[in-house]
């Protein structure tokens, strides 16, 4: 049977499609859910999309049970921009034809992230479990050990011909976001003499953000592995300190974690289901009862789980602000890979990278070939800050910064927009500086501003999978395509962010 409906496509620039929905078969799940649930929870639907043009094509879907009905009903009907738009960046960017797909995004007052359906878990336990498995890691390791011996033979090789270089190039890349191998080819493609900036956001989304750290620490300073690399610091970084710091200072045990997961999962699920009862609400139509009965279901978890993370607010000392915090990191941006592999390590290791963490640059400066750059994350900091600085040439740390605008200031600065900061950008440019940052995707793509003065190199490595090294000499960008192994790891998942 197939349900029919009309949905607007496209990101931003919406082009009308008619699309229809077939179960092709309920047993079937996509090999990645597989391993995350041990229910079958999933469906695999085809869904037909019918162009303007006329033209026809089928692609499959996953959804949770039950769902699909509701969006036959309810979404298709609303304005489901997101939808077409995921449909269309999966396809187009990266060429695939199988996913999970539930929903909307929704995004909040402050046009924030706020939830996604793909999040809504019919069994929260499950959902769970899958944040902080403990076998699930170190199967992992073993991919990760593979890639890092042949990466190594590589490496020798290159080496004995690419030493011989008299002079090395500065060369920078960001928002690698766990892709391990993406980050191996680019270290590969440079000489001893080179120097490789990074802007942050390493970690989070992909499975081997904590491996790439280590990496990098092992190539930091004048002694250490080359190339030479420069680690800075993203929101993404932010977060993980905040978690590192919390798990300490409370103590807190892999159920605990596992409640805020839970927590978060609820809070998405029932903002998602509060949405859709409100817009049969509005338009006076009786509201199904399957879902009133998911809503009632979730509300009995959320008020058990809301008694656990009081009792560890009383306990534990952890305040309601560092719980939300925390979930957001955990669930909303993917930090749980971050956070299963830095519990695998010993407490020896989670403190050096720690110290790493805390004494990397979220502000930097260089002069390449007579240009003054300036290297951030997100945004530059505010000029007047900076004022008196020898010619402006800064370098600072988080711990620097943390100390002497506090936490949350730090978190805002790393979480800053380029669509806001215009005016700091321009006033480092007054100054003969280009400012070089990441953080916000652009699929496939670097983006010279050369009004504003700067260059974002966040051709979106975490989630269209593709690494842009670029260099400071030649001005010049290439593209790295991600492997098919990182690829899997971030396969059930695509953000924005
Ligand atoms: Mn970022």
């Amino acid at each position: 049977m197939w349900y029919n409906g009309s949905v607007a496509i496209g990101d931003g620039n919406m082009k009308k499609k008619v699309i229809r929905w077939k179960i092709v078969n309920p047993n079937q799940k996509p090999r990645i859910i597989e391993n995350l649930y041990k229910q079958p929870i999933y469906d695999m639907y085809e869904i037909e999309l019918e162009y303007n043009t006329g033209e026809k094509e089928v692609t499959k879907v996953f959804c949770e049970h039950d769902t699909i009905e509701d969006l036959n009903e309810a979404d298709i009907r609303l304005k489901n921009e997101f939808f077409g738009g995921r449909v269309k960046r999966l396809k187009e960017e990266q060429g695939r034809n199988d996913y999970i797909f539930l929903g909307r995004v929704m995004i909040d007052d402050d046009g924030r992230f706020a939830f996604d359906r793909e999040y809504i878990m019919p069994n929260t336990q499950v959902s769970a479990q899958r944040y902080f498995d403990e076998k699930a890691y170190p199967a992992l390791k073993q991919v990760l050990e593979q890639e890092r011996s042949s990466s190594n033979n590589q490496q020798q090789v290159q080496n004995s011909q690419a030493n011989n270089a008299t002079v090395g190039k500065h060369y920078a890349i960001s928002d690698v976001h766990g892709m391990l191998g993406s980050y191996m080819e680019a270290i590969r493609k440079l000489n001893d003499k080179d120097k490789l900036i990074i802007l942050g956001d390493a970690i989070d989304r992909g499975k081997y953000g904590i491996d790439i750290l280590q990496d990098i620490m092992q190539r930091q300073g004048e002694h250490g592995k080359k190339p030479q690399v420069t680690y800075m610091l993203g929101n993404h970084d932010f977060a993980f300190i905040e978690f590192i710091e919390v798990m300490k200072r409370c103590n807190l045990t892999i159920d605990e974690l596992n409640y805020i997961v839970e927590a978060r999962d609820l809070k998405i699920a029932l903002g998602s289901i509060g949405i859709d009862i409100k817009m049969y609400e509005g338009r006076n139509e009786k509201v199904p009862s399957n879902l009133l009965a998911r809503r009632s279901k979730y509300q009995i978890e959320q008020e058990d789980i809301t008694r656990k993370l009081k009792d560890m607010q009383d306990k534990k000392g952890i305040s309601e602000k560092e719980i939300e915090n925390l979930g957001i990191w955990l669930v909303n941006n993917k930090g749980f890979n971050t956070a299963n592999g830095f519990l695998q390590l010993d407490e020896g290791k989670q403190k050096e990278l720690y110290n790493f963490l805390i004494n990397s640059l979220v502000v930097s400066t260089e002069r390449v070939k007579g240009q003054k750059f300036l290297f951030t994350h997100a945004a530059p900091p505010n000029i007047l800050d900076c004022g008196n600085e020898e010619d402006l040439m800064i370098n600072v740390t988080f711990e620097q910064m943390r100390k002497k605008y506090g936490f949350e200031q730090t978190r805002r600065f790393l979480e800053d927009r380029k669509g806001t900061a215009k005016n700091k950008f321009k006033d480092w440019k007054k100054f003969g500086f280009i400012t070089v940052c990441g953080h916000e995707p652009k699929a496939g793509e670097i983006v010279e501003d050369a009004n504003n003065g700067f260059i974002c190199i966040d051709a979106g490595c975490g989630s269209n999978h593709k690494l842009a090294l670029y260099c400071l000499e030649d001005r010049k960008t290439e593209m790295i395509e991600a492997k098919e192994e990182d690829k899997r790891t971030t396969q059930d998942f695509d953000d924005l962010r």
